[in-house]
């Protein structure tokens, strides 16, 4: 990982060599001679995190769940749902039951299809035995109807909100946000997911049969006792929280069985901290075709992608053309079996990837204006920070007019350690990338974006407009920090 390699060269250089690239274990180092001012138990806890708890390689036994698309309350002209949170057993392992919470059910959520121009109502109902709110994650709408922690139902309580979906099509997701427990409920599998669809989505002649070669695919690392249950309080880490068991739409050992034909994977990093780089065991190249807010212009080759917690993209991986079809799997950046495909002799539809898939635009007048948010990203386990602050449910940090683009640097600003990367997001927006540390970023981040990955020493510059008003989070998407205070407010006016 990289942000190991960059702890070791830090350690490294200020130790002498006290420590090899490979080893970060504090003890083997002389403490006495270093000038900082985090305290040990906080900086031992902060070196054993990481993404150095590897992933166990899923067996394959299982096929991979999907989640069923919520049905409207009656087929009426009015879009209404109903989605309720609510506690449930599930059996992840064979013959045992966990106890875990969903929407709609036992364990995470359905899948809510949108069309672009649609007007829905959704009747939101918490029947857990705390406070929850219903996120809509990438969605833009008013402050009133995201579900910040403002938006708290208490235990038994219903709301009705109502939004006109009015952005393009795009895989978005829900979960909870209530103030300080978000890691938990989420961990616990508070997560759902929302198609967007629209005109041009339909007629792009991408695979878009649900569950058959349109997958959604939410991966989340859990780590299970030994009654194999959840125990967020024995697994927390204040700087993510990270497991060694993988479930990916709350399947362990997953496969997915496909045909000779072309697969779009949606994937989303639902995890609470970890962050994935994607890649087939075979190396070969797959195709992605969309960001988190909607299709890239063109589709873009890659033989790897990163997406740190919240982050989407969608992937087409032609299981028609590959040679090594055999024990094919989508592994991480160590080489673990994510996801094992089984490729049925069956083929399938042979369509083209269109080669113009959008308009995304990024104005001239866009790229020279001024810069007029900063954010700086800092610190820590329960001492990170946005400008030095932690989050007041009573302060507004920044305002911004409805409508009016401006430009937004995100800077993360690198500790004594390093620092590691902090994934951020704003709420009720869609935004664009203009820069990273002053370059263009690369081409598959010339899309429609609500979760940037920033690294230690980066700045990213970001133009954002929102459509509605209200007040907004931004924050960083490691839960934990989240619930940590490393998240501020925007009023939008
Ligand atoms: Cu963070």
């Amino acid at each position: 990982m990289k942000r190991i390699l960059l702890l070791s060269l830090i350690f490294g250089i200020a130790f002498l060599g006290a420590c090899s690239q490979n080893d970060n274990k504090m003890n083997d180092m002389d403490q006495s001679s270093m000038e900082h001012e985090m305290d040990d138990d906080m900086m031992e806890e902060h070196m054993d995190h990481d993404d150095e708890v590897s992933l166990n390689d899923s067996t394959g036994k299982n096929e991979l769940k999907i989640p069923k698309e919520l049905e409207q309350d009656e087929k009426s002209k009015e879009i209404v749902y109903t989605v309720k949170a609510q506690k449930g057993e599930t059996e992840i392992f064979d013959g045992i039951q966990t106890d875990t919470i969903g929407y709609n059910g036992a364990f995470l959520g359905p899948m809510l299809r949108f069309d672009k121009g649609d007007t829905v109502k959704i009747k939101t109902i918490n029947e857990l035995d705390e406070e929850t709110t219903f996120h809509w994650h990438g969605l833009e709408v008013a402050g009133a109807a995201d579900g910040g922690p403002h938006s708290a139902l208490q235990p038994g309580e219903e709301k009705v909100i109502e939004f006109k979906v009015d952005q393009e099509a795009a895989t978005l997701w829900f979960h909870p946000h209530p103030d300080g427990q978000t890691s938990e409920q989420v961990y616990n599998g508070l997560a759902g997911l929302i198609y967007i669809e629209d005109e041009n989505s339909k007629s792009l002649g991408l695979p878009n049969e649900y569950g058959q070669n349109d997958i959604p695919l939410i991966f989340q690392d859990r780590t299970f006792d030994d009654e194999k249950q959840l125990n967020y309080d024995a697994a927390m880490n204040d700087d993510g929280t990270i497991g060694d068991t993988l479930l990916i739409n709350g399947t362990l050992n997953p496969k997915l069985t496909v045909k000779k034909e072309k697969g779009r994977l949606r994937l989303l990093n639902g995890s609470n901290a970890r962050n994935y780089t994607f890649k087939l065991n075979s190396g070969d190249s797959f195709t992605q075709v969309a960001t988190d807010g909607g299709f890239l212009n063109e589709p873009v080759t890659l033989e790897e992608i990163t997406l740190t917690p919240s982050e989407r993209a969608e992937i087409v991986v032609d299981f028609s053309s590959l040679d090594t079809l055999d024990d094919l799997a989508l592994i991480d950046e160590e080489g673990s079996i994510l996801l094992p495909f089984d490729v049925s002799e069956q083929g399938g539809k042979e369509e083209e990837i269109p080669e113009e898939m959008n308009q995304f635009t990024i104005t001239e007048e866009e790229k020279n204006l001024p810069v007029t948010k900063e954010v700086e990203l800092f610190g820590m386990m329960d001492k990170v920070t946005i400008n030095g602050k932690k989050f007041d449910p009573e302060r507004i940090d920044f305002t911004q007019e409805q409508g009016v683009t401006e430009v937004w640097e995100i800077y993360n600003k690198p500790d004594e350690m390093g620092g590691m990367i902090h994934p951020f997001h704003i709420h009720g927006t869609q935004f664009k990338i203009l820069s990273r540390n002053g370059k263009e970023p690369s081409k598959n981040e010339q899309g429609w974006k609500d979760t940037i990955s920033v690294e230690p020493d980066e700045t990213v510059k970001v133009a954002v407009q929102f459509q509605h008003k209200g007040v907004y989070m931004f924050h960083c998407h490691i839960l934990e920090h989240e619930d940590n205070g490393m998240m501020g407010q925007i009023k939008v006016e």
